[in-house]
């Protein structure tokens, strides 16, 4: 059957400019400056703020050993991973610059990005070596630093990943650091649900008495800690990495960490529950943090921790490309269910569209598109730009299949929708302040 395509309806001239329905070829020009414009709530990302010092990561050494990156070196060279890991941070960055980036094209994901942010800088990405790049860096004032790399990514504010568990991190909090009004704590608890027994003696040894055995003192302890964490942090959410074989409910200790301890304190402190689900750590262990990988999750347990805590809030990310499509369906399903973002592996624009196109499709603009999830200050502003252009992309269809469909589309309508999806999505499922 032939596609009957109805000739667009003319902009209405008596109306205001942003009351003007929008013709098909003025879509995709109104969407990319709407979604360009539109400041974005990171909702997930490794940042801290300039005063917690040793965890403050920014600039150009920081940005070339970056994790991806240092798994993309192994396959263009021959060195060995006891030397790359012998070798000094600037050392390693040498190597990963001429390797990458000077004898290879910078094609993959990762090392474009670290070319988006050069130039956004005003900084060579043909030059030979970094010496021009590390003087640029040397004396920008951090909390300057934050500021431009959030002015040039776009980015209102940015939740981050704050350990308790981490001594080092503890300490930072528990010295009364000063915090930064626009990044906001996410409580982050992997040690609680993936190693009780590390958690246990962790939570003994900061004064909150635990056995090994999860019994009623232990989760007095246990529930008296977060209490005590979520007081000093005023955390937007909860969160947990959870390995592929994640299962809820079964008779690990996890579910019951789960049900006796973080869901009922969820509930307590109406806070929601950020489940990112199927990593598969130390695939490689050699490459340490870079060793890690991604297996296929069960997103019917998701589904049945929505349908058992219909009073908890659970945002989702999972890892793996082929538990996209069930987590948007899944989502259907439950409202106190919000996917969030194209994480890690799925953090490339092939996928991040395909992810997009179906959560479109199957929850309009009711979902959280992406976050960051950037471990260097810097990298914000490649990880927008290139999600913003794909997203935009994304959307522009949506939309020009609409007018095909009979809607009038204004460009308020765009603005409301874009948002809804960079801002106000989330800081209602967070209960911040839209
Ligand atoms: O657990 C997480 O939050 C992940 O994002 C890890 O930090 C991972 O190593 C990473 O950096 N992914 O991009
Ligand atoms: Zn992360």
């Amino acid at each position: 059957m032939t596609e009957t395509t109805q000739a667009p309806p003319k902009p209405d001239e008596s109306k205001k400019p942003d009351e003007q329905h929008l013709e098909d070829k003025d879509v995709a020009r109104e969407v990319e400056r709407i979604v360009r414009e539109t400041p974005v709530f990171d909702v997930h990302t490794h940042q801290y703020p300039p005063s917690f010092r040793k965890l403050f990561s920014a600039g150009i050494d920081d940005l070339v050993t970056y994790h991806y990156l240092i798994a993309e070196l192994f396959r263009s060279s021959a060195v060995g991973v006891d030397a790359f890991w012998s070798m000094s941070k600037p050392e390693q960055a040498d190597l990963i610059w001429d390797t990458l980036f000077v004898r290879n094209t910078p094609l993959s994901e990762a090392c474009r990005g670290v070319v988006c942010v050069m130039s956004a800088y005003g900084l060579d990405p043909h030059a030979p070596d970094l010496k021009a790049a590390r003087e640029f860096f040397e004396f920008i004032e951090p909390n300057d630093h934050l500021e431009q790399a959030m002015r040039l990514a776009g980015v209102s504010d940015m939740v981050m990943t704050n350990d308790v568990f981490n001594p080092e991190e503890a300490a930072y909090w528990e010295s009364g650091a000063a915090r930064h009004p626009k990044l906001h704590a996410a409580l982050r608890m992997d040690p609680l649900l993936n190693s009780w027994e590390q958690a246990s003696e962790t939570l003994s040894r900061r004064g909150y008495q635990a056995t090994r055995d999860i019994d009623d003192s232990a989760v007095s302890s246990a529930r008296r800690f977060l209490d005590d964490w979520i007081e000093r942090m005023k955390p937007l959410y909860m969160a947990v990495s959870l390995p592929a074989e994640f299962r809820y409910p079964d008779d690990s200790a996890r579910t019951k960490v789960m049900q006796d301890i973080v869901l009922p304190t969820g509930r307590e402190h109406n806070l929601p529950f950020a489940l990112m689900v199927g990593v598969r750590r130390a695939a490689n262990p050699t490459l340490r943090d870079a060793g890690d990988s991604v297996g296929y999750a069960d997103v019917s347990s998701i589904g049945r921790l929505c349908r058992e805590n219909p009073d908890n809030r659970f945002l989702a990310s999972i890892l793996s490309r082929e538990n996209q499509h069930e987590l948007c369906v899944t989502s259907r399903k439950f409202a106190n269910l919000m996917p969030f973002g194209c994480w890690w592996f799925l953090n490339n624009p092939s996928i991040i569209r395909e992810i997009t196109d179906e959560r479109l499709e199957m929850l309009g603009a009711t979902f959280i598109p992406q976050h960051s999830d950037a471990r260097i200050l810097d990298q914000i502003i490649y990880k927008w730009q290139h999600s913003r252009y794909t997203i935009a992309a994304s959307l522009t269809d949506s939309y020009r299949a609409l007018l095909r469909d009979g809607w009038r589309l204004t460009s308020d309508q765009i603005e409301s929708d874009v948002t809804r999806l960079f801002q106000n999505n989330f800081r209602r499922f967070a209960g911040v302040a839209v």
